[in-house]
C-alpha cells in the first residue's frame, strides 16, 4: 500500500512550528481545529506527528464522581514540583447531562490556569458516533508534540465502548471508590481489561478495606508473573496517596520500557487508532452514499418486504462502494 502524506499549507506549517516550540495558544488553536473536524487540524497533526512519542501518556478511567479530576489536580501539582510539564485532556461521554461535570472539572483544575507548564482541555462529544474518540486522539498527539512531559487522558470508563481513548495510553489507571461494585464485576467478567494501576479513592470511607479485598481477589486470578497491579488507597481531595500514585506510574513506565512492552503496546495502540479512524470515516462515507439514494431505498424496501436479508443487502452496498459511482446492485432473488 503506497501511502504518502499530503502537503501542508504554509499557514498551518507556521502554527505547527509554534506548537512544536511549546506555545500554548498554538496548541489550543490546533486542538479546536481537530475538535471541529477542520481539515486544517488534520494538516497540523500531519506536520507535527514525527515529533510525537516523547510524552508519557497515561489514561485515567473510572465511573463518574470517583475523583479522577481531583486526583489529576493533585498529581499535576506534584509533577510541577518536579518541574515536569503536564497536559490534561478530559473526555466526557456523549450524555448531555455531563455539562455540569465538565464545568466541575474546569473549576477543580483552575488553580493551574496561570502556570504555562500546565495545559488543560475538556472535550465533549457532539453526538457524532466515534467522532469524539477521533478528535481526542488527535488532540492527545498535539499535546505530545508540544513537548509536554506527561499527557493525561481522563475518561469515564466501564462499558463505554465508543470512548476507547484509554486504549491509546502507555499506562492505564483505574480509579474507583468504595462502593463501585459494578467496576469490580466488570473486571471479573473480563468486560474491562485489567488496568496497570488501581487507585481506590475516597479511602476515608468505611467500606475501603472490603473494596480492596475484592479487587485483590480479582487480581489474584491474573498472571503471577510480570507487572503486578498495585492497588493504592488515596484521598485525592486531601492529597493522601498521591505521591504513591506518582511513584507507581514511574515504576510502571520503567517496567514497560525495560521489558520492551512500551513499543509493543504503542504499535498495538496505533494499529487500533488507524483502524478506528478508518472505520469512522468508512461509516460516514457509507451514510453519505446511501442518503437520498433511490437504489438503496429500493433495496431497503426489499429487505423490509422480507425478500432480501440484511446481510445480503450489506454485501451489495459494500460492493457498490468498490466500484465508485455505481448504485448498489442488490443480488437477484434467490431461486426457489
Ligand atoms: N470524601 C472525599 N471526596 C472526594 C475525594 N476526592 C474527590 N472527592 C470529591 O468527589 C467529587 C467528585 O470528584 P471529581 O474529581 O469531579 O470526580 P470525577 O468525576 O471522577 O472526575 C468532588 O466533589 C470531589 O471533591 C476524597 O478523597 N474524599
Ligand atoms: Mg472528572
Amino acid at each position: 500500500m503506497a501511502a504518502m502524506a499530503e502537503a501542508v499549507d504554509t499557514e498551518q506549517e507556521a502554527l505547527a512550528q509554534r506548537l512544536l516550540s511549546g506555545d500554548r495558544r498554538a496548541l489550543a488553536k490546533a486542538i479546536t481545529l481537530v475538535e471541529n473536524d477542520d481539515p486544517r487540524g488534520w494538516q497540523i497533526v500531519r506536520a507535527v506527528y514525527p515529533h510525537t512519542g516523547g510524552a508519557a501518556v497515561v489514561g485515567f478511567t473510572g465511573p463518574p464522581g470517583v475523583g479522577k479530576s481531583t486526583l489529576l489536580n493533585a498529581l499535576t501539582k506534584l509533577e510541577r514540583e518536579h518541574e515536569r510539564t503536564v497536559a490534561v485532556l478530559s473526555i466526557d461521554p456523549s450524555s448531555p447531562f455531563t455539562k455540569g461535570a465538565l464545568l466541575g472539572d474546569r473549576i477543580r483544575l483552575t488553580e493551574h490556569f496561570l502556570d504555562p507548564g500546565v495545559f488543560i482541555r475538556s472535550m465533549a462529544n457532539r453526538g457524532a458516533l466515534g467522532g469524539l474518540s477521533e478528535a481526542a486522539l488527535q488532540a492527545a498527539l498535539l499535546m505530545d508534540a508540544s513537548g509536554r512531559d506527561v499527557v493525561w487522558l481522563e475518561t469515564v470508563g466501564v462499558g463505554q465502548a465508543e470512548v476507547d481513548i484509554i486504549d491509546h495510553a502507555d499506562t492505564v489507571v483505574l480509579v474507583l471508590m468504595p462502593g463501585s461494585g459494578d467496576s469490580i464485576q466488570a473486571l471479573k467478567a473480563g468486560v474491562m481489561e485489567i488496568p496497570d494501576v488501581i487507585v481506590v479513592n475516597k479511602a476515608d470511607h468505611p467500606l475501603t478495606d472490603t473494596m480492596i479485598r475484592e479487587i485483590k481477589g480479582v487480581l489474584a486470578l491474573g498472571p503471577s508473573q510480570g507487572w503486578q497491579v498495585p492497588v493504592i488507597r488515596a484521598q485525592a481531595a486531601t492529597g493522601v496517596g498521591i505521591e504513591q500514585v506518582r511513584e507507581k506510574l514511574a515504576e510502571h513506565r520503567a517496567f514497560i520500557e525495560a521489558a520492551g512492552t512500551l513499543s509493543e503496546r504503542r504499535r498495538r495502540n496505533l494499529r487500533s487508532e488507524v483502524l478506528a479512524i478508518a472505520t469512522y470515516r468508512l461509516r460516514r462515507e457509507l451514510e453519505a452514499a446511501i442518503s437520498d439514494d433511490p437504489a438503496f431505498q429500493e433495496m431497503l424496501d426489499r429487505v423490509v418486504a422480507r425478500e432480501l436479508d440484511p446481510a445480503s443487502a450489506a454485501t451489495a452496498l459494500l460492493k457498490s462502494r468498490v466500484a465508485p459511482g455505481s448504485a448498489p446492485q442488490p443480488p437477484p432473488p434467490a431461486a426457489h
